[in-house]
């Protein structure tokens, strides 16, 4: 595949003194350092043998040795699978296991979890580092690393799930997230001052791909290891960060925390992305001035695939904007203004799920329903896929109701989605079960063991039976009504 030079060498090339990442805390590093640091954890990673091509799974929350970390990896030339903090160790097992992982890197909080997703009974043996231990040695030869990087190669892998329960993993190259950086860049401006604020997770694209626009564009991230939104405000009004991204819960709660005088002007970008936004909110934000830009995008499309300026964003209220300038995006339904699938194209669109050869073609087909409207504006309203997003973790109700059926008890189960003023929607389950001795405090038990907080049902309902259509598929969207229907 083409090769361009090491981003990070090239950023120590350019930019040498330039801030690299900053935290809260008061961490500084420069260019020069963050690629020092990077080559002297990637000496460490080779004496410990990980090597060109291997899986490495990270099991971490966000901290300054990530984003070291990563680039690490990328001069060994080993692709990354980033894990999901929030899941059980069980969950993590099937994913360890799927993407035929060597070793696994943890963070300081996730130890634990690590330790116990290894004692799992199905978990490979494998190697196990803490990132914050892994020693920085002084490089020997700087032939061991990569000195470009090659586009078509795999850089990470992301799980998410299809309509069909089991997850899998989105294979990003690098040439996905350079794509993905440039393209956001075309739309969003670049600027040297530019301070982006990084609170998303960094397992997710919606959080890595700020750690690509730092490499890529040579700009300074500015790293919060958790949400705290008068922690965020403050770093935004005081600490010049011009640009953030967030979900709606997120926006939600730093316009809770958002003193009388808002935000100062040299905050240009509040990019809201990762599922759906109510329109009140949008008004209030933009009432108190905030500048946000609505987003469409999903880990297939290593992030932002289409973006609404705040410019056009009173006359388009609720709108996701069009499409990047790399990107194509259509509606699968002849008629324009009318509501169809979503399908994408670009080079920022993954080529594939690893190990699933029934791969994306040269368009995707998203899942999620939307319009055009006649000045081309894209309008998300829907899903076809029967995901639920919860505080921007999608919640595949498939996999929720295989947890539930093996509850001794019972016999199916159906899961939807509820709306919930925080979480944006929450899933809510309905059980068909045997002579009515179903102990709900238990059923959580099994559940919180086996799946990840958010996936719990928020609700128990007892229905007789489920609704199905005449090929025997299960009708989500009916539960509610099959629940009011028997109770009357
Ligand atoms: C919103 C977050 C930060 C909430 O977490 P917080 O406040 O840290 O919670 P905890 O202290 O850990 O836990 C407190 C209780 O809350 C429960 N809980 C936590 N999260 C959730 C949740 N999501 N849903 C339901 N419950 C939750 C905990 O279980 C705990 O419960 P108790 O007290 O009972 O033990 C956190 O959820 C968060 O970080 N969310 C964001 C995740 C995310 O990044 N999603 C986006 C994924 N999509 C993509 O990556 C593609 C889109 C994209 O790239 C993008 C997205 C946004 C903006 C820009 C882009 C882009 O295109 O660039
Ligand atoms: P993920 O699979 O975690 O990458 O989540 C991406 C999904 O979030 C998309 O497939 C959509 O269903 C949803 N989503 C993202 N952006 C928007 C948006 N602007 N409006 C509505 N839903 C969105
Ligand atoms: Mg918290």
């Amino acid at each position: 595949g083409e090769k361009i030079p090491h981003w990070l060498d090239k950023q120590n090339e350019l930019n040498p003194d330039h801030i690299a990442l900053e935290t809260p805390e008061g961490t500084v590093m420069n260019f020069n350092e963050l690629r020092r640091e990077s080559l002297e954890m990637a000496e460490s990673l080779l004496e410990k043998g990980i090597k060109h091509g291997d899986h490495v799974a990270l099991l971490a929350e966000n901290s300054s040795d990530f984003p070291i970390c990563i680039h690490a990896l990328s001069y060994v030339g080993a692709t990354i699978v980033l894990l999901n903090i929030r899941l059980t160790p069980n969950e993590l097992v099937y994913q360890i296991n799927d993407a035929q992982v060597n070793c696994l890197i943890t963070g300081k909080q996730t130890e634990v979890k690590a330790l116990e997703v290894l004692d799992e009974a199905e978990a490979p043996v494998i190697p196990v580092f803490r990132m914050d231990k892994v020693a920085r040695k002084a490089v020997t030869d700087m032939a061991h690393f990569s000195k470009e990087i090659d586009l078509d190669q795999v850089f990470t892998m992301m799980y998410t799930s299809g309509t069909t329960g089991r997850p899998k993993a989105v294979m990003h190259t690098y040439g996905n997230h350079w794509y993905s950086a440039i393209a956001s860049a075309l739309n969003l401006g670049t600027g040297g001052k530019d301070k982006w604020l990084l609170c998303l997770p960094m397992f997710h694209v919606s959080g890595f791909s700020i750690l690509m626009k730092n490499v890529i564009y040579g700009m300074t991230v500015h790293l919060v290891n958790n949400f705290d939104e008068s922690v965020i405000n403050e770093a935004i009004i005081e600490r010049g960060v011009t640009h953030i991204s967030v979900v709606t819960v997120m926006m939600q709660r730093l316009m809770n925390n958002l003193q009388e005088g808002g935000y100062p002007t040299h905050f240009r970008c509040m990019l809201l992305g990762g599922g759906p936004v109510p329109e009140p909110l949008l008004h209030e934000a933009a009432s108190k001035g905030i500048p946000v830009f609505q987003t469409y995008g999903m880990t297939e499309t290593s992030s932002q695939i289409a973006t609404l300026s705040p410019e056009s964003a009173n006359q388009k209220i609720g709108s996701a904007g069009k499409p990047l300038s790399l990107a194509q995006l259509w509606i699968d339904n002849n008629n324009a203004d009318e509501v169809g699938e979503i399908i994408v194209k670009g080079p920022m669109v993954s080529s594939g799920y690893y190990n699933h050869p029934s791969r994306l073609e040269t368009y995707f087909r998203t899942g999620d329903l939307g319009y055009k409207d006649s000045e081309g504006f894209l309008y998300v309203v829907d899903r076809v896929k029967d995901m639920i997003i919860s505080g921007g973790e999608n919640v595949y109700p498939a996999e929720i109701e295989s947890v539930l059926a093996g509850y001794p008890g019972v016999i199916e189960a159906g899961v939807t989605g509820r709306r919930d003023d925080k979480w944006g929607e929450v899933p809510v389950a309905f059980l068909v079960v045997d002579n009515g001795k179903v102990n709900q405090e238990n059923l959580i038990q099994f559940c919180n063991k086996r799946l990840a907080k958010y996936k719990v049902p928020k609700e128990f309902h007892k229905i007789q039976q489920l609704p199905r259509n005449a090929s025997n598929k299960l009708m989500r969207r009916e539960l509610f009504t099959v629940l009011e229907k028997e109770r009357n």
